[in-house]
C-alpha cells in the first residue's frame, strides 16, 4: 500500500511520455498541493523492439504492458498514456480514471527541409512518406497515389532525426497533438483535414489508467475528467471494440460534440480501408446527450440493473451521466454494427491478412 501520502506515477521513458506524465502531475499538484507525487520510469516492449513495424510484433498493449504489471503489483498508482495507445478493453482490475481535454486530433505533415514550400499534393512523383500506421498508409495511398508510403519506427525524436539526417524520407506524418506537446509546432508544414485523413480512435487525448478499486486515486482523478472528450472517446472506443480493429487493420474516426439546448449532439463518422486504400467503407451517425441535466448527479439511475459503478470501454464513469455514457457507447456500437452489415469485416480481414504476409 501507499505509504507517506506519496502517489507513485509510472511512465515510459520517452520524452513525449514524460512530458505527458509531468503535465498530468502538474494538474494534480495544482488541485492537491498537500499531495506528493513521484514519477517512476520504465521501458516497454514497444520501446525495446525497434527493428520491426509495430503491427508485426504480434502483441497487443505494446506500450502499456510493463506499466500495467507495475500497476497490478502496486508498484505504481497510476500511469499516463496517449488514449489512442490504450486497448479498448484493459486488463482485469484496471480502468481509465480520467480522460483529459482533447488536443487537436488531426494528423500533420513534417517535411524534409528541401521541400519546405511543398504540400503532400505538390510533392514530386515517387516522394517517400514515413509512417508505420496502417490507417495513415491506407488513406495516403488512396488520396495521394503519386507518393510512396514506407515504414518508419522509433519515438518522435528518432523519427524526426531519421527525416532530417537521412535521405530516405521526404516527409513524415504524425499526430499534431504529439508534435505540439514536444514543442515542435514550427515543424508542422501542413495540417491534414480530419475528413481527408481521418484520425485514430482516441487520438489527441491523454488518459490516466489506475486500479479499478483504488478509490483514493479515482477521486483524485475525477476533476481532470473532461466530459465532452470522454463522451467522444467512448463512442470512438465502442466503435473500435465492436469492429475488433486493434491496430492490425486500417480504422479511423472523426467525432464531434456540439453544445445545444436542451441537448448536446454527439456525432461519429467511422471508416475502414483495405491496405492499399482501394476498398473503403465510411458511415456516420449522431445521438443526443445531456438528457436529464437537473436530476442526473452522475450516479447509476435507480432503475439501472447495476448499482455499482460500471466501466464504459474500461472508462470509469466519474461524475458523468450514466444515460449520456450509455448513449455514447451505443452510438459507436450501432455504427460499427451497421458497417459490419455493409461488409466492413471483409475489408478488414483482407487488410490484416495482407499486412501479415507482405514483407516489411
Ligand atoms: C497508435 C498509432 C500510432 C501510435 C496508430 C495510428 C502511430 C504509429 C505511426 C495506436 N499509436 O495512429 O494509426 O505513425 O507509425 C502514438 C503517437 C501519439 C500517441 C504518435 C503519432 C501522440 C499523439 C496522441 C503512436 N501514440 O501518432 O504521431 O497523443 O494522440
Amino acid at each position: 500500500m501507499r505509504g507517506d501520502n506519496c502517489i507513485r506515477v509510472g511512465s515510459r521513458k520517452s520524452e513525449l511520455a514524460l512530458i505527458q506524465t509531468r503535465y498530468v502531475v502538474s494538474c494534480l499538484k495544482e488541485r492537491y498541493p498537500e499531495k506528493k507525487f513521484e514519477i517512476i520510469t520504465m521501458s516497454t516492449t514497444g520501446d525495446k523492439i525497434l527493428d520491426k513495424p509495430l503491427t508485426k510484433i504480434g502483441e497487443k498493449s505494446l506500450f502499456t504492458k510493463e506499466l500495467e504489471t507495475a500497476l497490478a503489483d502496486e508498484l505504481v498508482d497510476f500511469v499516463v498514456h496517449s488514449l489512442k495507445d490504450l486497448p479498448t478493453t484493459l486488463p482485469y482490475g484496471m480502468c481509465i480514471g480520467a480522460v483529459l481535454s482533447r488536443e487537436d486530433p488531426r494528423d500533420a505533415v513534417v517535411m524534409h527541409e528541401k521541400h519546405s514550400n511543398k504540400t503532400l499534393s505538390t510533392l514530386p512523383e515517387g516522394s517517400v512518406i514515413g509512417t508505420s500506421s496502417l490507417r495513415r498508409k491506407a488513406q495516403l495511398n488512396r488520396k495521394y497515389p503519386h507518393l510512396k508510403v514506407i515504414d518508419i519506427r522509433g519515438n518522435l525524436n528518432t523519427r524526426l532525426a531519421k527525416l532530417d539526417k537521412g535521405d530516405t524520407f521526404d516527409a513524415i506524418v504524425l499526430a499534431a497533438a504529439g508534435i505540439k506537446r514536444m514543442d515542435w509546432e514550427k515543424r508542422i508544414s501542413e495540417m491534414l483535414d480530419a475528413n481527408e485523413l481521418m484520425y485514430a480512435v482516441g487520438q489527441g487525448a491523454l488518459a490516466v489508467e489506475c486500479r479499478e478499486d483504488d478509490l483514493e486515486v479515482l477521486s483524485l482523478l475525477e476533476p481532470l475528467h473532461h466530459g465532452a472528450t470522454a463522451l467522444r472517446a467512448l463512442s470512438e472506443r465502442a466503435f473500435l471494440r465492436t469492429l475488433e480493429g486493434g491496430c492490425s487493420a486500417p480504422v479511423a474516426v472523426v467525432s464531434s460534440y456540439t453544445d445545444g439546448t436542451p441537448r448536446a449532439t454527439l456525432s461519429l463518422t467511422g471508416a475502414v480501408w483495405s491496405l492499399d486504400g482501394s476498398q473503403t467503407l465510411k458511415r456516420g451517425a449522431v445521438c443526443h446527450v445531456r438528457y436529464h441535466e437537473e436530476d442526473d448527479d452522475g450516479e447509476p439511475p435507480s432503475k439501472c440493473p447495476y448499482r455499482m459503478p460500471k466501466l464504459f470501454c474500461s472508462m470509469a464513469p466519474a461524475s458523468l451521466s450514466y444515460m449520456d455514457l450509455e448513449e455514447a457507447e451505443k452510438l459507436g456500437e450501432d455504427l460499427a454494427m451497421s458497417m459490419i452489415k455493409g461488409g466492413a469485416l471483409t475489408i478488414m480481414a483482407e487488410a490484416k491478412k495482407k499486412n501479415e504476409t507482405t514483407p516489411s
